[in-house]
Order: C-alpha cells, then structure tokens, then sequence
C-alpha cells in the first residue's frame, strides 16, 4: 500500500555518537524530532562515554564517512545540515568535500573541539583545517567561548570580547557566527551576521551541569532556518528552547545531566487509559457519528 503523507524538512546531522545519549547525534535527532523534522545521521566518531565521562574515542575511517553522507544525499533532499564533532582533519576534509559538492541551502557549524571532562574530540590539525577551510563552508558557526578564543586566538573576558571575537570569526571567513556565552557570567549570546551586531539575553539556569546544550542549540537553529526562520529568529527561539529544555533536565545517571528535549510533549497529559483509544483504530474526528 503506497502512502502520500508529505516528508517533514529532512535534515542532517554530521556528528559524533554519544551511548549515554545527552550529546551529539542523539541529542541532534532529538532536537530535530521536537522541532516536526525527520533527522539523518552520519557518525564522524564512536565515543565510549557516560554521564560522568568520556572514556575512549575512536573516529570514523574517513572513506567510510564518505560513503555514509553520499548514499543519503544520493538519496534524499536534504533541506540543512548541522556539524558537530568531527573527531580529526581526515573527516573535517570529507565534510568540506561533501558541502562542496552539494551546495546545501543551510549549514549550521558547531565547532566541538573537546568534552567537558577534557577528552579532544577534534585533532589539532583538525582545529587548523576548521579555521581556515571549513569555517567559510557554513551559513553560521556557533562556538562557545573556549572555542572562539582557540579559533581567533584573542582571549576573552566579557561582552565586549565576544563582540571582537565574533568580528574577527566573520573576517576569517565565516558568513555568520554566535559565541555563545554559557560559560560567562551572564548568558549573553552574541550573533554577529558580517553586518549587525545582536546581543541574545538569556538567563543563566542551573547550566553549569548540563550535558548537550552546544549539539541542542545548532541542532534547533538547523530545524528553524529549515523551517524559514532568520538567523535573528532561529538563534532567539533556538535559546529558549535550550533553556527551558535545560531546565527541565533529569538525571538520568551518576555525572551530568542531559536536557529534556521534549519537554513539550510534557504540557499535555497522556492518555490515562484504554477508554481513550478510538474504536476501529480511527482518529476520534474520523469516527462514524451515531445515527
Ligand atoms: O558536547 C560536545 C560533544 C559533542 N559530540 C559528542 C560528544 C560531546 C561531548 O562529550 O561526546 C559526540
């Protein structure tokens, strides 16, 4: 039986595998589920991790992610793509071959470089690559602080130095960039788009334990400039998302806490029981009335 339900925006993900789940390519399909898209995955990278720490990291021959990301492109139409984790310079080259060729309406870059517990989750001549190559591939890049001080080699103390950061990332050849301010004082994003400057407020919530929150943000501006969003709209909706997100975590083991990415689903109450269901396995609104 053929069946002619419309595809929701098919995006995809380029990004290393977290088995506890909070980070990387589950937390992308997740944020891409809670935003109504389908999500496609290619793994740079197998982490042995959990909630507390990651262990081992064994990177994706490049040939092999080669292979992943052309059969799904062969295949589908990919509305954006989001980077995250690239494990070496090897599969950094492979993504920026693979954009190269297909031109992709938006791609959306987080510069991961290391875990919270210090694992290098991206080599040095990866970093290198990054800067000069890759970096000029993406609609908007997102690195944190730590990260925008390694890419721009400037050191940064406040709002101000984000600011310059984000000016100098742009100069380097990034068409737009957000250094997100996590891990400062005050949540303060900056997005800087080669022309204006915007400062994204946000309150700082319980955040200094949370796990996933840099994969969630891109992951969610992948879904909203697929769905038609500004950068300025994606980027403001894409944070009170991850806020709320974050602050309705749950521990899920004994280390850092992931979000809830469907906190959503949460605001209505699922069905209490047997009653509920439909008779005929029909929708309610489908039903025969009563003669
Ligand atoms: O949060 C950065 C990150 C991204 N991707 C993967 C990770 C991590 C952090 O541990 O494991 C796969």
């Amino acid at each position: 039986m053929s069946n002619h339900n419309t595809a929701p925006p098919l995006l995809l993900t380029i990004a290393g595998f977290d088995p506890s789940c909070g980070a990387g390519i589950a937390a992308d399909l997740k944020t891409f589920a809670a935003h109504g898209c389908y999500g496609l995955a290619a793994i740079t990278s197998m982490t042995v991790q959990s909630t507390e720490s990651v262990q081992a990291v064994h990177n994706t021959p490049s040939a092999e992610l080669r292979e992943q990301l052309e059969v799904l492109a062969t295949d589908c139409e990919i509305a954006a793509v989001k980077i995250g984790m690239l494990g070496n310079r090897g599969n950094a080259v492979v993504v920026a071959e693979f954009l190269d060729a297909h031109k992709f309406a938006y791609v959306v870059h987080d510069p991961v470089m290391k875990s919270s517990s210090g694992a290098e989750l991206l080599d040095a001549a990866g970093i290198k690559y990054l800067a000069t190559e890759l970096l000029k591939r993406s609609s908007v890049i997102t690195p944190n602080v730590p990260e925008a001080e390694i890419l721009t080699g400037l050191a940064i103390k406040d709002v101000a130095g984000m600011e310059a950061a984000a000016r100098k990332i742009v100069e380097m050849g990034a068409r737009a960039v957000i250094v997100k301010g996590g891990h400062m004082e005050r949540a303060v994003d900056v997005l800087f788009d080669g022309e204006i400057i915007t400062q994204l407020g946000g309150d700082k919530v319980k955040a200094d334990n949370n796990h996933g929150t840099g994969c969630t943000f891109a992951s969610a501006i992948t879904a909203l400039l697929a769905a038609g969003r500004t950068l300025t709209e994606a980027a403001m909706l894409a944070k009170a998302y991850v806020t709320k997100a974050i602050e309705k975590g749950y521990a899920i083991g004994k280390g850092r806490i992931p979000l809830d990415h469907f906190y959503r689903l949460r605001t209505e109450p699922p069905a209490r029981g047997i009653h509920e269901v439909p008779q005929h396995g029909m929708h309610p609104a489908a039903e025969p009335t009563a003669h």
